[in-house]
Formats: C-alpha cells, sequence, structure tokens
C-alpha cells in the first residue's frame, strides 16, 4: 500500500521541525512493506500551501494527519479535499487533538475515516496489517482505535502504553528534505528535535497529556545517543533540542547520557526542556560542561497561588534560585509564562510580569493559557467556545478565555508582559550590550527585543507573543508546555 503521511502548519509561521511523531509512523509502515512519503505543508519550503499534485501524483491509498486542537478546522478542510479527489483514500487522523476528542472530532468530520487515540506506532501498525491481510476488515479489536461502524463512531478501548521505547523503531528520517527546515534558532548549526522520553506523572491542570500518560518511560542513554549519532553522521545534524516533557530530571540518567555522548562521540550543542524542582546546581554545572547550551524551564505564573491552583507544584523561591543557578552554570536560560490563568487578575499578571523581569532569562515567553481538549481546564470552557478550535491558540488574535478577562485583553496584556520584559531597555543591555555569547545569539536577542518594543513595525497581521510573525523553535518551544 502507498502511504501518505502529511504534517500540517503551526498556527502562525512554518515548522521549524518534522513531525517526529510521524516519522515514526513511517517507519512502522516501511517494516511492513509499505511505500511510505512524508508531506511538511508548513515547512519553510511549502510555507502552509497545500500542492494536490503531491497527492494526485503518488496516488496514496492512506492519508495520515497528525492533527493539533488550533488547526482542526483547516485539518478537516484539507481532508474534505483530498476525498474529493478520491474518495478511496482511507483518511487517519491522529495526535494531540484526536487523543484528547477522536469521538467528537468524527463525529462532527464525516470525512475522517479513522482516528488513532494516544501512542500511534501499536495501532497504525496493526491497521495497516488489518487493511492490507486478506481477512475481513473488523476493527473492533485494535486498541486505540476510533472508527465507523454502520453509520455511528466506535471508540475502541485505549492502547497501553508503549513499555520499552528502545524497541521502537527509529523515526524515518530518511524521508526528510532537511533543507526546509534550515530554520533561525538558538543554534546556528543544522538541529532536530530527539526524544529521550515519553510521559510525565505531575498533573498541571492546562497540560495536555492525552498522548504519552501519566507514566514516564525512557530509552536507555545507548539507544538515544545512537540516535544522535545518526542525525550527526548521516543527516549533518550538529545541535539537538529535547523537547521532550521531562529531559533533566534523573541525575543518573543524565551522567549515563554523558558518558555515552563520548563513547559515541557525539559532540554537537543541545538543548532542554527542565523543570526548576528537579534542576540542582551540580547537575545544571555538570549539563553545562556536556554540551548543554540552554534549558527552557516552565515557571507559568509569579502568584503561589495560581502555580497550586494550576497543580504546578513549585514555588517561586525554587524558581529564582534555578533560574539563579542556571546563570551562575553558563547556561541559556528560557521562562515560559502563561496570561490568562483562570484566577488571573491584573495584581497576579503584574506578579507575573515582576518574577519574568527578577529571573532575568534572555528567553522569555508569555504564552496565553488554552484549555486544550483533555486538559483540567476544559471544563472551565463557556458552552459557546467549546468546539471554536482555532481559538485554542495561545497566539490567538481571539483566543478562548477561561479567565475573567476578554480575549482582548489577554491580548493586550500578554503583549505588555513581553514589552515590559524582552522589550526593556535592561533586557538590551543585559542580552545584547553586555552578554558574552557570540555574535549571533547576541543578534537573535537584539531581535527578539526589537519584536517586542515595535511589534506593528515587524509584523504584519497575525502575531505571536514573541511579536514574530513566523517564530522560530526557542520562541515556540515552549508554547506547547
Ligand atoms: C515537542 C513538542 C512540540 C515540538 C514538536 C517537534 C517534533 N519534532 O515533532 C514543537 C516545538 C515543534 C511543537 C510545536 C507545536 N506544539 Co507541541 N508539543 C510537543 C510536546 C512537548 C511533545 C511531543 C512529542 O513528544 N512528540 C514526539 C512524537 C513521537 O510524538 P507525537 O508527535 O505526539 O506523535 C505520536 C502520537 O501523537 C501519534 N500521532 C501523531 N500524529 C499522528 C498521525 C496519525 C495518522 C497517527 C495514526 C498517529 C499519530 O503517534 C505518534 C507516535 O506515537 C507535546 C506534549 C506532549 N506530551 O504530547 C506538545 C503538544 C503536542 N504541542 C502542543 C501545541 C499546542 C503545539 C503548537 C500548536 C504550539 C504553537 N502555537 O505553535 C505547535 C504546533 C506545530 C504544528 N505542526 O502544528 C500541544 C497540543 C495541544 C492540542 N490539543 O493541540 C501539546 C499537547 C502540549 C500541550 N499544550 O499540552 N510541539
Ligand atoms: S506541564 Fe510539564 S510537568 Fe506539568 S504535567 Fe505537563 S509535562 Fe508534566
Amino acid at each position: 500500500m502507498k502511504i501518505l503521511l502529511i504534517s500540517c502548519a503551526p498556527p502562525q509561521g512554518v515548522n521549524e521541525f518534522p513531525s517526529t511523531g510521524l516519522l515514526y509512523l513511517a517507519s512502522v509502515g516501511r517494516s511492513r512493506g509499505h511505500e511510505v512519503r512524508y508531506y511538511d505543508i508548513g515547512d519553510r519550503k511549502n510555507r502552509g500551501r497545500f500542492d494536490p499534485a503531491v497527492v494526485l501524483s503518488f496516488d496514496p491509498d492512506i492519508i495520515g494527519i497528525n492533527a493539533y486542537t488550533a488547526r482542526m478546522h483547516d485539518i478537516a478542510g484539507l481532508i474534505r479535499r483530498i476525498k474529493a479527489m478520491n474518495s478511496s483514500i482511507l483518511t487517519v487522523v491522529g495526535g494531540a487533538h484526536v487523543s484528547a476528542c477522536g469521538r467528537e472530532t468524527m463525529e462532527g468530520e464525516p470525512s475522517i475515516d479513522i482516528a488513532v487515540d494516544g501512542e500511534g506506532e501499536g495501532t497504525f501498525g496493526e491497521l495497516l496489517d488489518r487493511i492490507s491481510g486478506s481477512s475481513k476488515k473488523n476493527f473492533a479489536d485494535i486498541d486505540g482505535l476510533i472508527y465507523r461502524k454502520d453509520g455511528t463512531v466506535v471508540q475502541n478501548k485505549p492502547r497501553e502504553l508503549v513499555t520499552d521505547l528502545d524497541s521502537l523503531p527509529l523515526p524515518a528520517y530518511d524521508l526528510v528534505d532537511w533543507q526546509a527546515y534550515r530554520g533561525e534558532s538558538l543554534f546556528r548549526e543544522r538541529n532536530a528535535a530527539v526524544y529521550s522520553s515519553r510521559g510525565c506523572p505531575y498533573r498541571c491542570i492546562y497540560c495536555q497529556q492525552s498522548i504519552f500518560g501519566r507514566t514516564y518511560r525512557r530509552r536507555t542513554p545507548s539507544s538515544f545517543v545512537a540516535e544522535m549519532k545518526l542525525l550527526q553522521e548521516k543527516y549533518g545534524i550538529r545541535a539537538f533540542y529535547f523537547f521532550e516533557d521531562l529531559f533533566a530530571v534523573d541525575k543518573n540518567w543524565l551522567d549515563r547520557f554523558y558518558v555515552e555522548r563520548k563513547r559515541q562521540n557525539v559532540n554537537g550543542p543541545w538543548a532542554c526542556l527542565g523543570r526548576v524542582d528537579s534542576l540542582d546546581e551540580r547537575m545544571l554545572k555538570d549539563m553545562r560542561a556536556n554540551g548543554c547550551r540552554a534549558v527552557y524551564m516552565g515557571v507559568e505564573s509569579g502568584s503561589q497561588a495560581i502555580l497550586e491552583d494550576i497543580g504546578k507544584n513549585i514555588s517561586i523561591d525554587r524558581v529564582v534560585s534555578a533560574f539563579s543557578g542556571a546563570r551562575r552554570a553558563g547556561l541559556i536560560t528560557g521562562a515560559y509564562f502563561m496570561i490568562g490563568h483562570r484566577l488571573d487578575t491584573k495584581q497576579t499578571i503584574d506578579a507575573t510580569i515582576r518574577l519574568a523581569e527578577r529571573l532575568r532569562a534572555p528567553i522569555v515567553f508569555f504564552s496565553l493559557c488554552v484549555p486544550f481538549p483533555g486538559t483540567g481546564l476544559y471544563q472551565y470552557v463557556p458552552l459557546d467556545a467549546r468546539y471554536a478550535w482555532e481559538r485554542y491558540d495561545e497566539n490567538a488574535d481571539n483566543p478562548v478565555s477561561v479567565s475573567m478577562f476578554a480575549p482582548s485583553e489577554l491580548v493586550f496584556a500578554q503583549r505588555r508582559a513581553m514589552l515590559k520584559t524582552v522589550g526593556s531597555l535592561r533586557y538590551l543591555c543585559d542580552n545584547v550590550l553586555l552578554c558574552a555569547n557570540s555574535i549571533f545569539v547576541r543578534w537573535l536577542f537584539f531581535k527578539r527585543w526589537l519584536a517586542a518594543r515595535f511589534p506593528r513595525l515587524l509584523v504584519s497581521s497575525r502575531t505571536c507573543g514573541s511579536g514574530s510573525s513566523e517564530p522560530d523553535n526557542e520562541f515556540c518551544a515552549g508554547r506547547c508546555r
């Protein structure tokens, strides 16, 4: 069979990375003897423009799409177009949105044939076997599958999580046109996102854990570094982003990772996400000594009461000590905040801005608090906004609000927060004039300052919170936190 896997453009700008999830599925398809292609509508070459010729010339039997909530309406439109071209193509959707509300999505959109809830490798593999096999097309025993039967949508029981991540095939990186991703980022080098773990045991109310669940699973350092080595040697990747929910949490694992890095001769710099309560100064120094250049941490609010309400389970003191420890260790820090928490008031938003000023992180991001389906926040969404998916965007012009603020007030507060922090004279001095980083990094920080200070000058219509019309990954990495 022929399988076309499609990654869509993010709500704003372009994709800075290929979709690793789809590349895992591509490997699953190929290991079963199918012909697979990967098409990223949102890469730097395609820039959000869908080219029907890609579908017509390949003539696939199956199309698989990765669905984020804010793009769900567009994705439904795309699938309808594809069905109009050839109604016999089987359309399969997976990813965050359908893992949270796949049944509702399919009920609202008849052009979607199948949705996959949660991790896709096992479910997609079984689905392919079932479709290509000669036996009767009965999907009832494929865990994680949502499908149509006699005019109704049937949701099977969830699939067990993958326990041994090392057993997964490596993503099919050879399908990627790496030239289409040479984006601007913290790294000048060509870079890629790689994943060592899945799942997170914490329970932040705003976080969507529908795909990977709460059970933390991790690859062995040797398998993880072997993937980095492959990327380095075969695809010229020289720098790495570790965007998984919890990368810098386990000192033991990190120590083994450093040893493997040296043993396998993988020397590119890397940046990762971390929680403020799992990083101590020793760890941060070791990270720096072993190639880490930047650490991004979710802070979310400057109000302790709000941190408690959202289940973040961290204290402001810990936030401050983690950021100063990271700075002392010589790491670039990234701080992610949200505006529009359920209990946010003018005072708590001001406290958030004050905390951001105090941390003096060169990468600061204020996203809007989005109550994605599947999160604890979704229950607070006003009924009339429940299915307005394009409003579920951290940088929407008309975002869904679960706070006391109207959407326009949130957008205003977001811009104000950026102006007061990244757009300040102090930011300019700290990170552009006096900082010890390379000219390249200083230039990036200067652009951030300029964008926060003069958003209208640089940005045409829709802007993200960073003020950039084409967000680069250092700006958006934490949006999804
Ligand atoms: C890393 C990450 C990113 C990276 C992705 C890099 C990459 N190489 O893929 C970057 C920074 C680019 C990113 C961008 C965005 N992200 Co993000 N991201 C994450 C994060 C933290 C981890 C994802 C991950 O581990 N990917 C690794 C791969 C292996 O997993 P996967 O892509 O999910 O794919 C698996 C399954 O989902 C499934 N699957 C996926 N697609 C398909 C398709 C088919 C056909 C099938 C069968 C199965 C299937 O099978 C795959 C293999 O198991 C998650 C949080 C989380 N825990 O899920 C948020 C998360 C997915 N992101 C989120 C958001 C909002 C975004 C952005 C919209 C942010 C923005 N405003 O720009 C963009 C969207 C980009 C786009 N193309 O539209 C939200 C999604 C919420 C929602 N309901 O939409 C999440 C859940 C975080 C949150 N807020 O809770 N993100
Ligand atoms: S925000 Fe981070 S720590 Fe909180 S539940 Fe999500 S992944 Fe876990």
